[in-house]
């Protein structure tokens, strides 16, 4: 039997077609869309009522159409089984009817780009999420920018091929060795891990790095802070100061010496944006993944204050209890792995933000001094830079003064 597929009631006297989803003669099971529609700045599909096989099409994209208007003839089959399969060939985005109907409920769930005025349909829209692709990343080629199934394709061709080219191929190797007890085992990645990946992909594609490596002598710096927590270990309430408290100090005064590595680059106004805070994000390893709460107002806090609010955060951190408000307003980040070990890493950049210094573990070394080769604590360092915003010189700069401070933190005070 034909059934006539009209343009339904939206709320909209008319609407305009953005993206035609099926052909003549292609098979759909009920609730596949048919039609992507604009619908007051978002995009419906108009879901096949039926299964059965497109017989004609009454509309193309970029018409305008009304209620009632004829959009498509179907010839109703009732060879549901067979349908479902052919579906399955041919679109693997497209697992079961039941997931269809998830589909179209999308529209309304999913907040995460209705803001930002995306043209997606909700098919694509899923097939982003599927593939842990960030829609705000894709431009669209359909009409009115609308993101399609091809530009999704294409998006995870080009940067994630090599992810699925090596999943296979270790499987396959594997396969050939075959031990069942070796079966390789599935680790679901947490929520933080979900979150924290997608992120540090798009800033890894997005900003082009640079870092910088360096090493300073902090020799002095451990001793004084040393016999300053031995001194005040009897004092039931005191926190003792940790070596990074003091690196976190001697950043605030880099950064006030060179504010645009406390900067944020804003690429639509082609213009650098200053913070005026210098708020120093700490990257806290713990079991569910990387977290990274922040410290705030720092141009007023001494080495001790940072220090506890360092354990605390962290400490909140390992335990869950962070809130949304203490991981946000970064102005810079600091990862420190110095407490693991390692003789220098090249840390991500946390976008917005410009800059992030990873620090390493001190170890001591011969350094020639005065014709003699002496023992002294050296710590490596490394600062990683958008390069759009700071030039290599200025990167050299700011390591430069860093080391200098930690090397002699009297010059703190001055
Ligand atoms: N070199 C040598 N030893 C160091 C060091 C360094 N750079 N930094 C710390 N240590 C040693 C010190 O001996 C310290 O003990 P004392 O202060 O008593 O001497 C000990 O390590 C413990 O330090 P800690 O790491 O527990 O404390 P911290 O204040 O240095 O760091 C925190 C706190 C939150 C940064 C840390 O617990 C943490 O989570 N680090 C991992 C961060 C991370 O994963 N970064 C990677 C991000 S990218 O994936």
């Amino acid at each position: 039997m034909d059934i006539e597929v009209c343009m339904p009631d939206i709320g909209m006297k008319c609407a305009e077609v953005i993206e035609v989803l099926v052909q003549v003669g292609d098979k759909v099971i009920k609730e596949d869309g048919l039609v992507s529609i604009e619908s007051h700045k978002s995009v419906l599909e108009i879901p096949s009522p039926v299964s059965g096989i497109i017989k004609n099409i009454y509309v193309k994209i970029g018409d305008t159409i009304s209620v009632n208007k004829l959009m498509m003839i179907i010839a109703e089959s009732c060879d549901k089984n067979n349908l479902i399969k052919t579906n399955k060939i041919n679109n693997n985005c497209i697992v079961n009817s039941a997931d269809q109907l998830n589909i179209n409920n999308s529209i309304n769930s999913d907040n995460n780009y209705q803001d930002k005025e995306i043209y997606a349909s909700p098919i694509v829209r899923r097939m982003a999420r599927k593939l842990n692709i960030n829609l705000l990343d894709i431009a669209g080629s359909g009409r009115k920018g609308c993101v399609t199934k091809e530009d999704i394709t294409k998006y995870n061709t080009i940067h994630n091929d090599i992810n699925i080219y090596n999943t296979k191929d270790i499987l396959v190797k594997q396969d050939n060795l075959k031990n069942k007890n070796d079966d390789p085992e599935y680790q679901l990645l947490t929520g933080i891990q979900k979150i924290s990946g997608s992120r540090l992909l798009n800033n890894w594609k997005n900003i082009p790095h640079v870092t910088q490596f360096d090493e300073t002598d902090i020799t002095e710096l451990e001793d004084f802070r040393k016999l300053y927590n031995s001194r005040n270990l009897a004092n039931k309430n005191f926190q003792k100061i940790s070596l990074l408290s003091f690196i976190v100090k001697s950043v605030v005064h880099v950064l006030l010496k060179y504010p645009r590595f406390n900067s944020v680059l804003d690429v639509n106004k082609n213009s650098i944006i200053l913070n005026k805070n210098i708020n120093i994000g700490i990257a806290v390893d713990t079991q569910d993944g990387l977290l990274v709460p922040v410290l705030k107002n720092l141009k007023y806090k001494n080495v001790s204050e940072i220090s506890y609010e360092i354990f605390d955060l962290a400490n909140k951190a390992k335990n869950n209890q962070l809130s949304v408000l203490e991981m946000q307003g970064g102005s810079f980040t600091i990862s420190s792995l110095g407490g693991i070990g390692g003789t220098g890493f090249t840390p991500i950049i946390n976008a917005p933000e410009s800059c992030i210094l990873g620090i390493s573990k001190a170890t001591i070394k011969p350094i020639w001094i005065n014709n003699k080769f002496r023992p002294r604590l050296m710590l490596p360092f490394s600062l990683s830079y958008d390069h759009r915003v700071i030039d290599g010189a200025d990167g050299a700069r700011f390591t430069n003064f860093l080391g200098l401070l930690l090397s002699d933190i009297r010059t703190l005070l001055v």
